[in-house]
Protein backbone atom coordinates (compact mmCIF):
# COMPACT_ATOMS: atom_id res chain seq x y z
CA UNK A 1 0.00 0.00 0.00
CA UNK A 2 2.52 2.54 0.71
CA UNK A 3 4.77 1.72 -2.24
CA UNK A 4 1.70 2.46 -4.75
CA UNK A 5 1.05 5.96 -2.80
CA UNK A 6 4.14 6.70 -3.09
CA UNK A 7 4.74 5.65 -7.01
CA UNK A 8 1.27 7.49 -7.87
CA UNK A 9 2.78 11.17 -6.21
CA UNK A 10 5.57 10.16 -8.10
CA UNK A 11 4.02 10.17 -11.13
CA UNK A 12 2.00 13.73 -10.53
CA UNK A 13 4.92 15.51 -9.47
CA UNK A 14 6.94 14.91 -12.36
CA UNK A 15 3.78 15.82 -14.64
CA UNK A 16 3.57 19.11 -12.25
CA UNK A 17 6.97 19.27 -13.34
CA UNK A 18 6.86 18.81 -17.06
CA UNK A 19 4.09 21.14 -17.40
CA UNK A 20 5.86 24.06 -15.37
CA UNK A 21 9.38 22.85 -17.07
CA UNK A 22 7.52 23.44 -20.46
CA UNK A 23 5.86 26.62 -20.83
CA UNK A 24 9.27 27.87 -18.72
CA UNK A 25 11.44 27.01 -21.39
CA UNK A 26 9.53 27.19 -24.86
CA UNK A 27 11.91 30.08 -26.42
CA UNK A 28 14.13 30.44 -29.30
CA UNK A 29 17.77 31.23 -28.50
CA UNK A 30 19.10 32.58 -31.75
CA UNK A 31 23.09 32.70 -32.09
CA UNK A 32 23.85 37.13 -31.89
CA UNK A 33 27.56 36.65 -32.82
CA UNK A 34 27.40 33.32 -34.95
CA UNK A 35 27.47 31.21 -31.77
CA UNK A 36 25.09 29.30 -30.26
CA UNK A 37 25.14 28.95 -27.29
CA UNK A 38 23.57 26.18 -24.93
CA UNK A 39 23.59 26.12 -21.23
CA UNK A 40 22.91 22.72 -19.51
CA UNK A 41 22.72 21.95 -16.11
CA UNK A 42 22.59 19.80 -13.23
CA UNK A 43 18.65 18.66 -13.54
CA UNK A 44 19.43 17.27 -17.23
CA UNK A 45 17.94 20.35 -19.43
CA UNK A 46 19.04 22.58 -21.66
CA UNK A 47 18.36 26.19 -21.28
CA UNK A 48 15.79 26.33 -24.21
CA UNK A 49 13.76 24.24 -26.51
CA UNK A 50 14.69 25.55 -29.82
CA UNK A 51 17.71 27.40 -30.90
CA UNK A 52 18.40 29.28 -34.18
CA UNK A 53 21.34 29.60 -36.29
CA UNK A 54 22.18 30.46 -40.18
CA UNK A 55 22.96 28.29 -42.63
CA UNK A 56 26.67 27.33 -43.14
CA UNK A 57 29.13 27.31 -41.03
CA UNK A 58 27.49 26.51 -37.33
CA UNK A 59 29.71 27.22 -33.98
CA UNK A 60 27.63 25.93 -30.93
CA UNK A 61 29.39 26.66 -27.31
CA UNK A 62 27.94 24.36 -24.53
CA UNK A 63 28.30 25.84 -21.29
CA UNK A 64 28.14 23.44 -18.18
CA UNK A 65 25.99 25.45 -15.15
CA UNK A 66 26.60 22.25 -13.08
CA UNK A 67 28.65 20.10 -12.48
CA UNK A 68 26.94 16.64 -13.89
CA UNK A 69 29.28 15.16 -17.31
CA UNK A 70 26.75 15.79 -20.49
CA UNK A 71 27.60 15.65 -24.36
CA UNK A 72 25.65 17.38 -26.72
CA UNK A 73 25.04 15.47 -30.51
CA UNK A 74 23.00 16.11 -33.73
CA UNK A 75 20.96 13.29 -34.47
CA UNK A 76 22.00 11.66 -37.45
CA UNK A 77 25.24 13.01 -37.30
CA UNK A 78 26.82 11.80 -33.97
CA UNK A 79 29.61 10.49 -36.12
CA UNK A 80 30.42 14.23 -37.02
CA UNK A 81 30.20 16.11 -34.48
CA UNK A 82 30.01 15.65 -30.49
CA UNK A 83 30.67 18.40 -27.27
CA UNK A 84 31.48 17.44 -23.68
CA UNK A 85 31.58 19.19 -20.84
CA UNK A 86 31.65 18.06 -17.13
CA UNK A 87 35.34 18.59 -15.91
CA UNK A 88 35.44 21.14 -18.67
CA UNK A 89 32.55 23.85 -17.77
CA UNK A 90 32.63 24.71 -21.31
CA UNK A 91 33.21 23.00 -24.67
CA UNK A 92 33.20 24.79 -28.91
CA UNK A 93 32.51 23.07 -32.15
CA UNK A 94 31.55 24.06 -35.62
CA UNK A 95 29.84 22.49 -37.97
CA UNK A 96 28.72 23.02 -41.76
CA UNK A 97 25.09 22.97 -41.69
CA UNK A 98 22.47 23.37 -44.35
CA UNK A 99 18.75 25.05 -43.81
CA UNK A 100 16.77 22.67 -41.88
CA UNK A 101 15.58 21.61 -38.42
CA UNK A 102 17.72 19.43 -36.47
CA UNK A 103 17.47 17.90 -32.86
CA UNK A 104 20.53 18.30 -30.24
CA UNK A 105 20.35 16.13 -27.72
CA UNK A 106 22.87 14.26 -24.74
CA UNK A 107 24.01 10.49 -25.54
CA UNK A 108 24.92 10.08 -21.77
CA UNK A 109 22.33 6.98 -21.21
CA UNK A 110 18.65 8.25 -20.10
CA UNK A 111 19.54 11.72 -20.12
CA UNK A 112 17.50 12.56 -23.40
CA UNK A 113 14.76 10.92 -22.03
CA UNK A 114 14.51 12.98 -18.82
CA UNK A 115 14.79 16.05 -21.32
CA UNK A 116 17.73 16.54 -23.01
CA UNK A 117 16.74 17.22 -26.44
CA UNK A 118 16.31 20.61 -28.32
CA UNK A 119 15.00 21.65 -32.01
CA UNK A 120 18.01 23.63 -33.54
CA UNK A 121 16.09 25.38 -36.49
CA UNK A 122 18.79 26.33 -39.17
CA UNK A 123 17.53 29.28 -41.58
CU1 LIG B 1 23.34 14.83 -20.20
Amino acid sequence: MKIKRYFMSVVVASLLISCGGGSENRKAVSSEDGVVRVTTYDSQKFDADMYEAEAGLVKIEYILDGFQSHTLVIEGMEEDFKLEVGDEKTDLGEIELNAGRYILYCDIAGHRTSGMEAKLLVN
